[in-house]
Formats: structure tokens, C-alpha cells, sequence
């Protein structure tokens, strides 16, 4: 019983991989980069999606791909700053995968677009199970959910490029230890980056933005 449930799961990560491989050769035949945003639902996906676009769409096309399970708010929000956005509704699923990004490509102009933001479902475990075909993966945890993430949902930590730690606005009311989160994600991703900043003030920013443009390069 175990054995065959593995089985299963490994014929659709294999067919999604395949579908990741598409995506991205379809992107890069274009000369279009893709960022796929994971994090639990609240941690600021949305927020940062915003303020990236506000300080990078006088110099990128950039357009936006929505993973809301239910209701199109976050997509609005974008809708609202005149970028194109295309929602997927994973029927109540808890992520995203290749073949439903394949399909939004389909409703977005790639010819005109240099940059997507991608947001995935609010969720740190099945996110991490699937490519999507992306040029960079992206975790966000925000002050508020506690510095031990890493321990309790590793990996989708392990397989960031980059974690952009948010809401440094609030680090004086909560117990968000900075080294100890330094320490844990140092055993389990030397690599990645790590950003400190406040979407909402604007905090440590700049260098989330620099990144971004790196990626574009
Ligand atoms: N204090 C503070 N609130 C933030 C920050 N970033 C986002 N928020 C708020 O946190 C809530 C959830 O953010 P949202 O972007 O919707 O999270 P998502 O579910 O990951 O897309 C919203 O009320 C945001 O305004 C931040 O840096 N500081
Ligand atoms: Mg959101």
C-alpha cells in the first residue's frame, strides 16, 4: 500500500518536471524571467508583488500570475495597478503546478513581458513539491510565524534561492531570533540570499529590488 502511493507521487512529480522543462524553455525562448513566490498564507507575497512592481515597471514589462485558492482579491489588487495578471484557481488545491502555469501563459502576452511574479498558494509543504518552471524560487516568512520555519517545514527552504525574511517593521514585539534563524537555514541552504525587509515601510528594499533586477540580467 505504502509502496504503490510512492509510486504514484513519483509518476506526477516526473510528468511535472517535464511540463517545469517546457515552461522554462518557453520562457527563455522569449527572454522572459519568472520568480515563484512561496510562503504561508499572510506572510506579504502580495504585498511585496505590489511594491515590486511600483519600483520596477518604469524599466520591465512585468505581469503576474495569482495562485489564490478561492477568491480574486489578491489578483485586484494587481488588476488595480494596470499589470496583467492571471488568476488560477487550483480548485481548492493547496499548489500549483507546471500544466496550470502552462495554461496561464497561454493568457498573458510573453512577447511583452520581461518579468513574471508568481504567487504561489499560501502553503510551506506542497509548494515545495513542485517546479513550476521558474528562474528563481523564493520563500517569505514573515516576523510574526518565529524563526524555527526552517526546522518544521525544511524543504522548501533547502530548495530556495532566496528568503526574503518580512514585517522587520514588528521585530520588537515578537521573538523572531535573527541569528538562531541565521544559524538553522546556514545548515540546511548556505546559498540562498537572505533579504530583512519591511514591505510596508520599505526596509532593506533596495537590495530585494537589486536582486530581482539581477535575475533580469
Ligand atoms: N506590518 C507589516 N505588515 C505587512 C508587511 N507586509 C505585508 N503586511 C501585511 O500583512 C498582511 C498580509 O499580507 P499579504 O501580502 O496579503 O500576504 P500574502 O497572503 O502572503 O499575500 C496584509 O495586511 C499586509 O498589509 C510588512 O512588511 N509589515
Ligand atoms: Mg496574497
Amino acid at each position: 500500500m505504502t509502496t504503490r502511493k510512492i509510486t504514484v507521487k513519483e509518476n506526477i512529480l516526473s510528468a511535472n518536471a517535464e511540463t517545469a522543462d517546457n515552461n522554462r524553455t518557453c520562457l527563455d525562448n522569449r527572454q522572459v524571467r519568472m520568480i515563484n513566490l512561496m510562503s504561508a498564507p499572510g506572510s506579504g507575497k502580495t504585498e511585496l508583488i505590489l511594491r515590486t512592481i511600483d519600483q520596477l515597471r518604469t524599466k520591465y514589462r512585468i505581469a503576474v500570475i495569482e495562485g489564490s485558492i478561492a477568491s480574486s482579491i489578491d489578483a485586484d489588487k494587481i488588476t488595480q495597478k494596470n499589470v496583467p495578471a492571471v488568476q488560477i484557481n487550483p480548485s481548492g488545491g493547496c499548489h500549483l503546478d507546471a500544466r496550470m502555469i502552462q495554461q496561464a501563459f497561454g493568457a498573458l502576452d510573453l512577447e511583452r513581458t520581461d518579468l513574471i511574479l508568481l504567487e504561489n498558494v499560501g502553503n510551506l509543504v506542497c509548494t515545495a513539491d513542485f517546479d513550476l518552471g521558474a528562474h528563481k524560487d523564493v520563500v517569505i516568512l514573515s516576523i510574526p510565524e518565529g524563526d524555527d520555519k526552517p526546522l518544521k517545514y525544511p524543504l522548501v527552504f533547502v530548495e530556495a534561492d532566496a528568503i526574503v525574511i518580512n514585517k522587520m517593521d514588528v521585530l520588537p514585539y515578537f521573538n523572531f531570533d535573527l541569528d538562531a534563524f541565521a544559524e538553522v537555514l546556514g545548515g540546511l541552504n548556505p546559498s540562498a540570499r537572505v533579504f530583512r525587509v519591511s514591505a510596508k515601510t520599505g526596509e532593506g528594499m533596495n537590495d530585494w529590488f537589486s536582486w530581482v533586477e539581477e535575475t533580469l540580467a
